[in-house]
């Protein structure tokens, strides 16, 4: 979306349009509570800061912000399948959402001093070419006392299509070592470093201690982490059964391009999802919500 187009949606004072990282255009939502950079590409919420406190998100210093490259950081926004693609090795890792250039279809001031911003995609030729089904999507972000992120599906087809959609959160925190984890307590998740191997959670609250690649199923309950010396956060949701937990330590960060080797200790992704046996079956003309917020203190 052009630079021109976007000021038609600056609130002065409370929504500003600003040349973010790379030169892509960015939607600073200035919020009585706090203030959120989300960006037209992929609708990629990329801080989260509430007023008199530090960002809650994580942003890799190497992070591209490029178009068709996904940005390393903040919530990555994950549509229409969650990790590879299951028949086709070969497309976008997590779908194409996080790569395609959003439209801002408003942006608003609430009574309590929130800020939000709504951003539709729809679907098009480009995306036909990865994924065969009529869609249109609308993510609503909301700068508030807690960051709010509601991410709506609708089948404008008229055939049911199944997906997965994640709001893959990078959470910031002081030393990934330190974190404790707590609400998954006896739910089951696959471990990615086990072969997907179905596994329970039976300690809780645990922490991080090696490269982890959690995606817990049938989980519809806040996750909250707390950090030694810091005000814990919560990471609630709505229409999600899916949670992944991931940090991926030495070895993975080295092999990421577009993400520190020093940088993995400062972060800890709890993502908000539908994959797997969790994937949503949408009937034509239906629509389904998932909604994550992320609170601090
Ligand atoms: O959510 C965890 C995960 O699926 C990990 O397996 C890792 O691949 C991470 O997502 C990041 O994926 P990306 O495609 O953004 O590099």
């Amino acid at each position: 979306m052009e630079l021109d187009s976007l000021r038609l949606h600056a609130i002065p004072g409370s929504v500003e349009i600003l040349n973010g990282g790379g030169g892509l255009p960015m939607l600073r939502l200035l919020g009585r509570d706090s203030t959120v950079d989300v960006y037209p590409h992929g609708a990629h919420v990329a801080s989260f800061v509430p007023k008199g406190g530090r960002d809650a998100l994580f942003m890799s210093g190497k992070s591209y912000f490029a178009d068709g490259k996904p940005i390393r950081g903040g919530v990555p926004l994950i549509f229409p399948w969650f990790g590879p693609n299951a028949k086709d090795a070969s497309l976008p890792a997590h779908g194409f959402a996080r790569t395609q250039s959003w439209s801002v279809a408003s942006t608003s001031v609430a009574a309590d001093g929130s800020v939000s911003a709504r951003f539709e995609l729809k679907a098009s030729d480009a995306t036909r070419k990865l994924w065969p089904h009529a869609f249109s999507l609308a993510f609503t972000v909301t700068a508030g006392k807690s960051l709010s992120m509601s991410l709506e599906v609708r089948n404008t087809g008229d055939e049911p299509f199944t997906f997965e959609e994640a709001l893959h959160t990078y959470l910031a925190v002081p030393d990934v070592r330190q974190v404790a984890i707590d609400g998954l307590k006896g739910r089951t998740y696959l471990d990615k470093m086990a072969g997907a191997a179905r596994t329970v959670q039976t300690e809780s609250p645990f922490g991080i201690v090696a490269e982890t690649d959690r995606v817990y199923l049938d989980t519809p309950d806040a996750v909250h982490v707390t950090l030694p010396g810091h005000l814990a956060v919560t990471v609630a949701k709505k229409g999600s059964a899916t949670t992944v937990v991931w940090n991926p330590w030495v070895a993975k960060a080295k092999a990421m391009a577009d993400f520190g080797d020093d940088e993995w200790p400062r972060m800890l992704c709890v993502e908000t999802a539908n994959a797997a046996s969790n994937a949503v079956t949408l009937a034509a003309g239906a629509t389904h919500v998932m909604t994550a917020t992320v609170t601090v203190g």
